[in-house]
């Protein structure tokens, strides 16, 4: 494959195999990716692209847990159907199932997670701690979901999530301008907390660092990446976080899953097909995107043209977030 060796070090994707030598070589690489078994107990229904799936996914690989990921064609529609409702009473991802144990909300998921499947060893929740030990966790798991996240989000919402994955509407710079400031109001905290200790809720690492992870990752492929650089602190704290081999292996998984073939690349832009370019000389790494159009499934694909779409992505941005992108233009039923 052309592009894979232009993928920076260290980094491989599946890919829609073509040829025969492809499609062994990309069979492999499924396997080893893979986390489904036949005597998996746990399902986790949704895309890992969404990132509230990808924080149950996180917290599976944290505990090495096996478990199976269900589609679901959010682009369809589908999460708003009677049988995702079942699962989740609000049409959202993820839906979760563990027999006949089923969870929604991916906090409450993931708890349910360390907590059955966790070890000693890993005691994210200070469940065998003290009680003032594991409040502490309780109250940064809090401010992620009540301070952090209401005022990251909606960066990542306009930057990435609307206008490259939902392709619902373009960049609102009004509600980006005022999300950033009340994340430098948040991340100043978070920074004074970080002088004193080396995670939130202590010394060691916990569920309420973990937490934000999924809406951090996507933060740091938009242009305002770089306001983490006046809090070293915070600064610091995130590549700890970005170190763990857990993450690597969700977003592995995730580009993995991205290149499931059939149902998700049948009449679609095919994954497969995605090709990237990769200029590291300039300032920015520009990534341009290449698409072949399948209509039918693997027959009759057709290309549709260079630069259909160009991310220009920071130096130093994780480049499983360009792979993750391209791949959900795999899975889009729409035409660009
Ligand atoms: N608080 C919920 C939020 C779930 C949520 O909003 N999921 C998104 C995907 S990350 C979703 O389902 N979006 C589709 C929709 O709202 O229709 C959780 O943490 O699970």
């Amino acid at each position: 494959m052309a592009w894979a060796s232009q993928l920076p070090p260290g980094y491989s994707i599946e890919w829609e195999p073509t040829s025969p030598e492809d499609r062994e070589e990309a069979e492999s690489q499924r396997l080893s990716c893979s986390k489904q078994t036949d005597m998996s107990p746990m399902k986790v229904f949704g895309h890992p692209m969404l990132t509230n799936v990808a924080r149950v996914l996180f917290f599976l690989e944290e505990v090495g847990a096996e478990y199976e990921l269900v589609p679901v064609d959010f682009l369809a529609g589908e999460h708003k159907r009677p049988q995702h409702l079942k699962l989740n009473p609000f049409g959202k991802m993820p839906g979760f199932q563990d027999g006949d144990l089923v969870l929604f909300e991916s906090r409450a998921i993931s708890k349910y997670i360390l907590r059955k499947y966790g070890k000693a060893e890993l005691d994210l929740l200070r469940d065998n701690g003290s009680i003032e030990e594991s409040s502490m966790v309780d109250v940064w798991t809090e401010v992620e979901a009540e301070q952090y996240y209401p005022a990251i989000a909606p960066v990542v919402f306009e930057c990435i999530i609307n206008p490259f994955i939902m392709r619902t509407a373009p960049t609102n710079q009004t509600v980006v301008d005022a999300s950033l400031e009340r994340l430098r109001g948040v991340l100043g905290i978070y920074e004074a907390r970080l002088e004193k200790t080396a995670y939130l809720a202590g010394d060691s690492v916990s569920f309420a660092d973990l937490n934000h992870i999924p809406f951090t990752f996507y933060f740091m492929a938009t242009p305002y990446a770089s306001i983490f650089d006046d809090y070293p602190k915070v600064k610091a704290w995130w590549e700890r976080l970005m170190a763990r081999p857990a993450v690597e292996r969700t977003y592995q998984y995730r580009a993995a899953f991205g290149s499931r073939p059939s149902q998700w690349s049948q009449g679609r832009l095919a994954p497969s097909s995605c090709e990237l370019r990769c200029d590291a000389g300039s300032v920015m790494t520009r990534y341009t995107i290449t698409a072949d159009e399948c209509s039918g499934g693997k027959q009759g694909c057709r290309k549709v043209g260079d630069d259909v779409l160009s991310l220009v992505v920071k130096p130093g941005a994780d480049p499983s977030l360009v792979v993750g992108l391209v791949l959900v233009y795999g899975l889009m039923n729409r035409s660009i």
